[in-house]
């Protein structure tokens, strides 16, 4: 396996009807808004604008398909947290999200992408439980590792290790940190 070189953006979805058709095994990316997820695809798949990176913490609401030859989807699901939803948008975002859980027979692992230097926010917190009850493998990937100095890396590492074990892995888009461990992560949880 040669990495992730090869994948394209398949469908964006507003909706259920939208999904992907895919029966290939699925990888969810999941995150706060801003967090970094599409820089974080761009970087795995060693291309520049894959995925849309935005200049200003952005509402992406819709989930984005992207394959990896006929090897594995890998699914990029709205950011949550961010401030200014209207009680509509919230709820649009509350079915989208059930209905993209619910219907999905090929998810395989989750990958939480947090921001390395908070941690986790209550709002990953309540994405982690949401997954942890579905009981899908976690990888948590701490993004913009770039911003922690050697020490700060470390002492986040060892707080992370802690609590998830061997799943979780210091990443940065900026200095393409982690993206080996992160494709041995995900075909260690895709080959079946
Ligand atoms: N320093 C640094 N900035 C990053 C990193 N990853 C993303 N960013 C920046 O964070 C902002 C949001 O990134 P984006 O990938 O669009 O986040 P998304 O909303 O989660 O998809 C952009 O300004 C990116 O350039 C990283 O690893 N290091
Ligand atoms: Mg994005």
């Amino acid at each position: 396996m040669a990495g992730f070189q090869q994948a394209v953006f398949v469908t964006t979805a507003v909706a259920k009807a939208g999904f992907s058709l895919t029966d290939l095994p699925e990888l969810v990316l999941a995150g706060r808004s801003n967090v970094g997820k599409s820089s974080f695809i761009n970087t795995l798949c060693r291309q520049k604008s894959l995925a849309y990176v935005g200049k200003r913490p952005g509402k992406t609401r819709y989930i984005n398909f992207y394959q990896v030859e006929d090897l594995i989807s890998i699914v990029d699901v709205p950011g949550y947290g961010y401030a200014n939803r209207s009680k509509t948008e919230l709820k649009a975002y509350g079915t989208l999200m059930e209905d993209y859980f619910n219907t999905r027979p090929n998810i395989r692992a989750v990958i939480l992408v947090i921001d390395s230097r908070h941690g986790l926010t209550s709002d990953d917190e309540d994405m982690l439980e949401y997954v942890t009850e579905k009981r899908f493998p976690i990888l948590i990937v701490a993004t913009k590792s770039d911003k922690l100095t050697q020490s700060e890396k470390m002492k986040t590492n060892k707080e992370l290790q802690l609590r998830f074990g061997s799943n979780v892995i210091l990443f940065s888009a900026l200095k393409h940190l982690g993206i080996e461990e992160v494709e041995n992560w995900i075909m260690n949880k895709i080959k079946t």
